[in-house]
């Protein structure tokens, strides 16, 4: 493809052929959008953020994609994402107007080692890239490296596991990038990381069944986007914290960013329930990314409507 326009939103595409899309965005539309590397992967590729913008020194709103490298459907509906914000700022009023007060910061493929070698070995591979010393088996559980219930029992401390916690807090490339770009930003808002699959909306927290502080309202948002997504394609999502509704998972993202201050941190779990799993057919990428748009568009309503 030579524009976004042509570019095909139904298949399933590679680094490059994202890397070719997020250029092509930034090209045409250079008044709204930016490319920032926020760090480089373990394997040396760099780790870019799209960043929609209007103005200078806005709050900011954060949605990563793909840090399991083989959930392929949260990339390739992430890429929907970004022509739509692209297509209906200046035309949906909503939009408009959270970009006229927020920047939306978006990682198209946060462990893009992961996602490359989803392609060439292993379509099955979810963790990250970076060697263990002392074991025959490759990288980190990018979900459970993060410093809140770091090696807590909803992780595993065997470098074969799936959910290894890794050998110290951050010490994954993908994971500190995104560690230094919140802090350093100071002024996130929301943070949504999208996964799949399960199709639900979760909050805090995934180390403890403590409830979050915000819990009800965190909730009340859930349900209201839940609805939102279930409007179009008659979608079912269920929600919660992470502990009450997948289960305990420790030293994830999302319990990071809201200890962090960040109060509106969801994971979303995109489709579907099991019969494909990571394997989601592409004619599902369409109808996913717009019911998922929809809800966040009400998360990213809420937060411009209850400034904090
Ligand atoms: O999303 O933070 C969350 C909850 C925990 C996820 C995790 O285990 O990291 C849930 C799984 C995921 O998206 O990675 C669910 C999928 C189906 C899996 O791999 O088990
Ligand atoms: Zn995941």
């Amino acid at each position: 493809p030579r524009s976004t326009d042509d570019f095909v939103y139904t298949t399933y595409h590679d680094l490059n052929s994202i890397n070719s899309f997020m250029d092509m965005l930034v090209a045409e539309n250079s008044n709204l959008v930016s490319k920032i590397e926020i760090g480089k992967s373990y394997e040396g590729r760099s780790l870019d953020v799209l960043k929609f913008s209007t103005g200078a020194n806005r709050p900011g709103i954060w949605i990563d994609n793909g840090i399991h490298s083989r959930e392929w459907i949260t990339p390739a509906s992430a890429i929907w994402s970004a022509k739509k914000i692209v297509t209906d700022y200046g035309r949906d009023p909503v939009l408009t107007d959270i970009l006229n007060n927020y920047d939306i910061f978006l990682e198209i493929i946060a462990n893009p080692d992961g996602f490359a070698y989803t392609h060439s070995n292993d379509r099955m591979w979810r963790k990250t890239r970076k060697p263990n010393p002392g074991s025959s088996c490759v990288g980190v559980d990018p979900n459970r490296n993060w410093e809140v219930g770091f090696g807590g029992s909803g992780a595993s401390s065997n470098p074969c596991s799936q959910t290894y916690h890794g050998p110290s807090v951050h010490s994954e490339p993908e994971v500190k990038a995104i560690v230094d770009f919140v802090k350093s930003h100071g002024k996130l808002k929301a943070f949504l990381s999208i996964h799949s699959y399960s199709q639900m909306l979760l909050y805090p927290y995934g180390y403890t069944s403590t409830p979050a502080k915000d819990q009800a309202e965190l909730h009340e948002l859930a349900r209201k986007a839940v609805s939102e997504l279930q409007s179009l394609h008659n979608t079912a999502y269920t929600y919660g914290s992470v502990i009450t509704t997948i289960y305990q998972a420790d030293g994830i993202t999302i319990d990071w960013t809201y200890e962090q201050g960040i109060k509106y941190s969801y994971t979303f779990e995109l489709r579907d329930t099991g019969r494909y799993g990571f394997l989601l057919p592409a004619n599902q990428i369409v109808p996913t990314a717009e019911e998922t748009w929809l809800a966040l568009m009400a998360i990213m309503e809420h937060t411009r409507n209850n400034p904090y």
